[in-house]
This record gives structure tokens, sequence and C-alpha cells, in this order.
């Protein structure tokens, strides 16, 4: 697209028209010539759920080049919940844009970086010492956690869960659970890493500390905590299915890795930054991580990463060990200090947990008349319905992906994920008013009713 044909565009952000709208079939023609030059020039591997031409998104709104406004349900996985193209993080970008892009923070560093470690430091989980290093994406974040708890600790071995997501890196995709389409013909994988049972409620009927309990054991006879460098998990799991572990699951397994000298992982790339209602999903389970790695949210769409912790954990990589040509970059950096501020000063996690009220609301009165919803279950702005057979629970991912799909078609963006596909994720950008979230989920409930 010429600079011309952008300056033609409607701008984003929220004064972009608050509405779903349809005025072709998704997708539309622009959207179909789009698709066709994808399908020619970019790799097969990389796909697409919404198969529409995106040139401008806000509020609750995604905009496609024919003219259609499609209500967004996903942020782009978790991604843009302050809102799309904000007004504070576009105006960062455009300043700092302006000043200079890139010096390679570990050639000549510069003041925001700082700045977001300093932030970091100050929001996460616990009041000790803490310090951060920035990074590109999620996976990379989760790779350094790694490399500094390995240092720290002097140990080879990592422990990550069944439904985990970590990332599509070699060490992230062997730290994530789910072979299709993650991991199926990538490998080989990296060594030392092993797998535990996770606290699933609906699924292993479990109390927290039975699941715990199971969890330790493979730790302490097939492992060994000796050998355990970290132990790495998503406190609410992500793509593996909004799962919620049970009350007293992650506590207890951060009381035996103190005990035992291992490093606890908190990966909050989905869960963090307000997404839950708390700035961080650790804090409604009460646990404190010894390192919390961040993406996704932290810079409103920006590529951001961060892992922070615990001072003398993150001190323990020598000087030139951690890096990396972008990590940090600096028009990253100021979209993360404005998305930041609205996180703090805005009334962001209070506005997750209402989005959190009417998401619960409507999906379990639903589930009151439809049966096939297994489980409704999440924090604020991050709820899932489960989709299984009523009597046997066996999962339904062909109703899902029915649902979704056509959701879809009606024009509202919905993302599926778990173990077993049949998971219907909601992730709205915090920004979306509650008349475009409602209607979106009439469009959901007349999608299933259809089904
Ligand atoms: N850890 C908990 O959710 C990214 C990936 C979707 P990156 N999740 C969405 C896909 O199909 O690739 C994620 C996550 C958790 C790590 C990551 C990885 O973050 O920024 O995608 O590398």
């Amino acid at each position: 697209m010429t600079l011309a044909e952008l300056d033609a565009l409607p701008l984003g952000g929220p004064s972009l028209p608050q509405e779903r709208r349809l005025v072709t079939p998704i997708p539309g023609p622009r959207s179909q010539e789009l698709l066709a030059r994808k399908a020619a020039a970019v790799a097969a591997g990389v796909g697409h759920t919404v198969p529409v031409e995106a040139v401008a998104a806000g509020g609750g709104v995604v905009v496609d080049a024919d003219g259609n406004s499609l209500i967004d349900l996903g942020s782009g996985i978790a991604v843009t919940t302050v809102g799309n193209a904000h007004p504070k993080v576009a105006q960062a970008i455009a300043a700092q844009a302006a000043q200079f892009t890139h010096t390679c923070f570990m050639i000549s560093p510069y003041e925001s970086y700082v700045a977001v470690a300093e932030a970091l430091n100050r929001l996460t989980p616990g009041d000790h010492a803490k310090k951060s290093a920035l990074f590109n994406s999620g996976a990379e974040a989760v790779e350094n956690a790694v490399k500094i708890a390995r240092k720290f600790t002097g140990r080879p071995a990592v422990v990550a869960f069944d439904h985990g997501y970590h990332g599509r890196t070699n060490l992230t995709m062997g730290l994530t659970a789910k072979s299709m389409p993650y991991k199926s013909g990538f490998g080989p994988f990296a060594s030392e890493i092993y797998r535990a049972p996770m606290s699933y409620p609906y699924r292993d009927g479990l109390t927290g500390a039975a699941a715990a309990a199971k969890a330790i054991s493979i730790m302490e006879k097939q492992i060994g905590a000796d050998n355990l460098a970290a132990v790495i998990i998503e406190p609410i799991q992500g793509e593996g299915g909004f799962i919620v572990p049970a009350d007293g699951f992650l506590p207890a397994l951060v009381d035996w890795c103190r005990a035992n000298g291992v490093v606890f992982i908190a990966d909050e790339v989905q869960s963090g930054f307000a997404r839950t209602g708390a700035m961080f999903a650790s804090e409604l389970f009460g646990i404190v991580p010894d390192l919390v790695t961040t993406a996704k949210g932290i810079a409103g769409g920006m590529p951001l990463a961060a892992v922070t912790g615990r001072a003398e954990i993150m001190d323990a990589a020598h000087a030139g060990g951690l890096g990396g040509t972008y990590g940090g970059n600096p028009v990253a950096c100021a979209a993360a200090l404005a998305a930041i501020d609205a996180f703090e000063n805005d009334g962001l996690l209070e506005r997750a947990r209402e989005i959190g009220g009417i998401l619960r609301a409507r999906l379990e009165s639903l589930q009151q008349s439809d049966p096939r919803i297994g489980e409704v279950r999440g924090h604020g702005a991050m709820i899932a319905a489960e989709f299984a057979h009523p009597e046997t629970r066996e999962p339904d991912a062909a109703l899902t992906a029915a649902v979704a799909k056509a959701a879809i078609a009606e024009g509202v963006i919905v993302l599926t994920c778990g173990t077993y596909g049949n998971v219907i994720r909601f992730l709205p950008p915090l920004s979306i008013p509650d008349d475009l979230l409602n209607e979106g989920l009439d469009v959901v409930a007349d999608a299933l009713a259809a089904h």
C-alpha cells in the first residue's frame, strides 16, 4: 500500500464508529484479493483465523478493506488490551519514531528501556528487589527465563505442564504440550524438558492440593529436585483452553519450589497486564513467582516482551549473556510506557472485571439452556466456554469450530483454543463498549442455537 492509499483509509482508534457493519459477505472481494496474494506469497504454515484484510481497528472493532466492521472479541490474541491504535500509544510511537528508532540498547542505552524495567519491577507481584530484561516476543522471554534459571541454579531440567503453551521456538515448542499444529514434524526438541499434570478441575475432579501432590510426585520421583532448575506454568492457561487451576494448586507448587531451590516461573504472556482484572493473574491465586514472563498486552500491539524477577536470580547471568539486537526497542518501549500509563490510570483493572461480569453472566445463562457448554471459566476479560457432550464430557471440537466460523461470518471475531480444540475464548479489548460486547455475544448465542 502506498502512503497516499494509507492516508485515504479511515483512522483507527476509539473514534472509529463502534458498530458491527457487514456490507459484503466475509470475505469481501478486496479481502479475497489479498488472501489470494497471501496464498501465493506467504508460507503455507502461517495461517489466519479471520479471512479479512484489516485496514483499521480501535475501540471494539476491526474494519476491513471492503468496509465491513467486525466486533473484536480476540484483541489479536490478548495483545490490544488497552485498545487498538490507542491514542496515547499511537502518539508515543510517533514521537519516539521521529526521535530515533534504534540504537541497540546493548550499544547505547536509552531511558525508556530503563523506565519499562522500573515499571515492571514495581508492578509484578511481590515487593522484593527485582530486575528486568527486555526481549521481542513471548517465546524469547520464556527462553531467557529458562536460561536465567539454569544459570542461577546450575541445574538442567525444566518442568512444564499438560496443556501448557510457551511458544514456537525450539525450546518453547518443547515446553508446549500440544503437537498439532505447534510441534508436529518440527523436532527434535531440546532435552531436559519434563511434563507434569495440570490441575484441570472440569476434567480431573481433583482439589488443588491433590493435583499438586501428583505433579510434585513426578518432579521428585521422575526428575529429582536436585536436577530441576525451573517449573514454568501459566497461572491461567491460554492456548491450552483457559484452564483455571483449582484453589491451592499454584501455592503448593510455589511452596515446593521454594523448599527445593527450584525457580518458579509464571508465564503471564497471555494473562498479564489487566487481562484478568488483576495486573497479573498470579495475584488472583496469592502467589509470588520468582520470575514472570510478559509480552502481548505490555505495549499496545508493539513487539515487546520481558523477564522480571528476583534481583539475585536475574543477576545470575554474566554481562553479555542476555540481550539481542532489538530487545527493548525504543519505539516498543515508548508504546509500553503509554500502555502502562493507561493500565494504571484509566481504570482498566476495573473495566476488565466489568467485562468479565458481562461475559460470565451471558455465558452462564446460555449454559443453563444449552448443556453442550460444559464449563464457563476464567477471570476478567479472559473468559472461555468449553464445549462437550453433556453426558460423557467428550470434547466437541466440531461444534466449537462451527460456532466460531459462523460468528466470524456474521462479523464477530472469536478465537478457539484448547488441547481438544473445544473451547471458545473471549479476549475483548478493554476499550470495547458494553453494547458491542453484548451484540457480539448475541451473535455467538445465535450461532450456537443454529448448530
Ligand atoms: N506464552 C502463555 O500465550 C503466545 C500464540 C499463538 P509469542 N500465545 C499466542 C500462536 O499460534 O502462535 C504465548 C502465550 C504464552 C508464550 C507465548 C509466546 O508468545 O509472542 O507468540 O512468542
